[in-house]
């Protein structure tokens, strides 16, 4: 089968639990898990989701449980979207209202809606200074770390294997000019809570990207700045950090910036995925239409901008329904942004059958899930490729990274071979197709990671249960 997760760096998906392969009648959107496979389908073009799909893309909604029961909501919901993310039934208040004791029902049902759609689940929000439980609001100190950790480590185990990307932490730094940690009860329990939440999410489930998420930070200013010295300085250290979330709130005090793409490429750029994880934007008419095609095409112009979700589906379902910022208006009826994003989606970007030597506007400079050569290991000298493997294991499961290289003259496309050891299957795949899931087992290329230059590097990877691999692959370029 194949596991194609289109653009989105090192996302993983299930490791656990049953597998599930779905249909969604319009998108033809596969879930395995946590893992989309997005295939293009005749009615690619006509809904948001499809159309983002053909761009190896999610759109996505945020949804609110008890909206679920509203036919032309869910109506629109199911047409239109291939990502879902709860409005605010992850939260912590939501999720462990008291001390140690979780409540998952609401929450459940937007993931169990999400799942028997084909809809993949971004996780919102693990770790915030705000809609907190009352019993959190009044700790401190390390009890407050501690009941802080032990949150995320719950909550993400539990929704292990159904979330493709968390929002680990939200909105930790601080308006204004001075690019500083916002005070809050939990900045207050020492500068590194933030890596702490990181850590703990990624021992909870290692295969969910986990996202620092954040609003006014989509321009270059020196909020957006604090956040990226903490990504670069992340990065730097091995503090688990996958993606950026840039929320996208927008209206006319807070415009579409002027250098919202090229903000987003400068964090694309630090290795790490881009999401318009809360995309509204206020106002009406052409107006409106033409800064929702804006915010779409900058997103399919980043190579590693993963994906987009609007923060309600009707405007009337908006957390600041007048200001009507939303893609359907008060009864579901399609608004001129619709018809502008869903233009933007169809037209712009980066389609994954771009021939080579199609122009396009916005070139990515340098493929995102590539990197420079190691020095310490050079290209082979011939033609071909060359593969090494890392594995992230643990009892019973592990996480194997393969990192290609091409050789002297270059590739376009890659196959590599790796046996697993008896016993071990691969449950999910990401940034390449494979073939076959126990014993010999091959990986191709996909759209966007085939053709290297000379020395290199790009990274794909996989889930499995049972033993990790080792040794070293096979690589054959093409
Ligand atoms: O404020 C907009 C968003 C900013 N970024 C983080 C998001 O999580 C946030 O979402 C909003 C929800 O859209 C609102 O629905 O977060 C608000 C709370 O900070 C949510 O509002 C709350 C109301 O304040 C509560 O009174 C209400 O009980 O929604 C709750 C559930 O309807």
């Amino acid at each position: 089968m194949s596991d194609k997760k289109d653009r989105r760096g090192r996302q993983v998906g299930l490791r656990s639990g049953p597998r599930l392969a779905l249909v969604l009648g319009t998108a033809a959107t596969l879930a395995v898990g946590a893992t989309m496979v997005f295939a293009p389908t005749a009615s690619a073009g006509t809904t948001l989701g499809a159309s983002a799909a053909e761009k190896g893309r999610y759109f996505g909604t945020a949804v609110a449980a008890n909206k679920l029961s509203d036919s032309t909501y869910v109506g629109i919901l199911n047409r239109e979207f291939n990502s879902v993310t709860a409005e605010n039934e992850m939260k912590w208040d939501a999720t462990e209202p008291s001390q140690g004791n979780f409540s998952y029902a609401n929450a459940d049902r937007i993931v169990n809606h999400a799942r028997s759609n084909g809809q993949q689940v971004r996780g919102h929000a693990l770790a915030w200074h705000s809609q907190q439980p009352g019993w959190a609001q009044n700790m401190s100190g390390t009890a407050l770390r501690n009941a802080m950790l032990n949150h995320v480590t719950q909550v993400a185990t539990y929704y292990r294997g159904k979330i493709v990307a968390w929002d680990v932490v939200n909105e930790a730094f601080a308006d204004g000019g001075g690019g500083n940690r916002r005070d809050s009860n939990l900045q207050r329990t020492g500068n590194d809570w933030i890596e702490a939440a990181f850590r703990a999410a990624r021992a909870a489930d290692p295969g969910a990207k986990l996202c620092y998420n954040d609003y006014n930070t989509d321009g270059q200013n020196a909020k957006s700045n604090a956040v990226y010295a903490m990504v670069q300085d992340f990065k730097a250290r091995g503090v688990p950090i996958d993606c950026v979330g840039f929320q996208s709130h927008f209206n006319a005090q807070s415009p579409v910036p002027s250098d919202y793409q090229a903000n987003l490429q400068r964090f694309a750029n630090l290795g790490v995925d881009v999401q318009i994880t809360e995309l509204d934007i206020e106002g009406s008419g052409t107006t409106q239409a033409n800064n929702f095609a804006r915010v779409v095409q900058a997103c399919l112009a980043i190579t590693r901008c993963t994906g987009i979700t609007v923060w309600g589906i009707r405007d009337t379902d908006s957390w600041r329904a007048s200001g009507t910022p939303l893609l359907f208006d008060g009864s579901g009826n399609k608004k001129a942004a619709y018809t502008s994003t869903l233009n933007a989606l169809n037209s712009g970007g980066n389609p994954i059958t771009t021939p080579p030597t199609q122009p396009t506007t916005n070139p990515p400079t340098t493929p995102p899930t590539t990197t420079p050569p190691p020095t310490t290991t050079p290209p082979p000298g011939g033609a071909g490729c060359s593969a090494t493997l890392s594995n992230n294991a643990w009892n019973g499961g592990y996480v194997t990274t393969i990192r290609v290289t091409a050789g002297s003259s270059g590739t376009n496309g890659w196959t590599i071979g790796v046996t697993l050891p008896s016993g071990s299957t691969i449950t999910n795949a990401w940034n390449t197709n494979r073939s076959g899931n126990t014993g010999s087992v091959q990986f191709s290329n996909v759209a966007y990671n085939g053709r290297l230059t000379a020395g290199q590097v790009t990274e794909f990877g996989f889930q499995g249960t049972g033993n990790a691999p080792s040794g070293t692959p096979t690589c054959a370029a093409s």
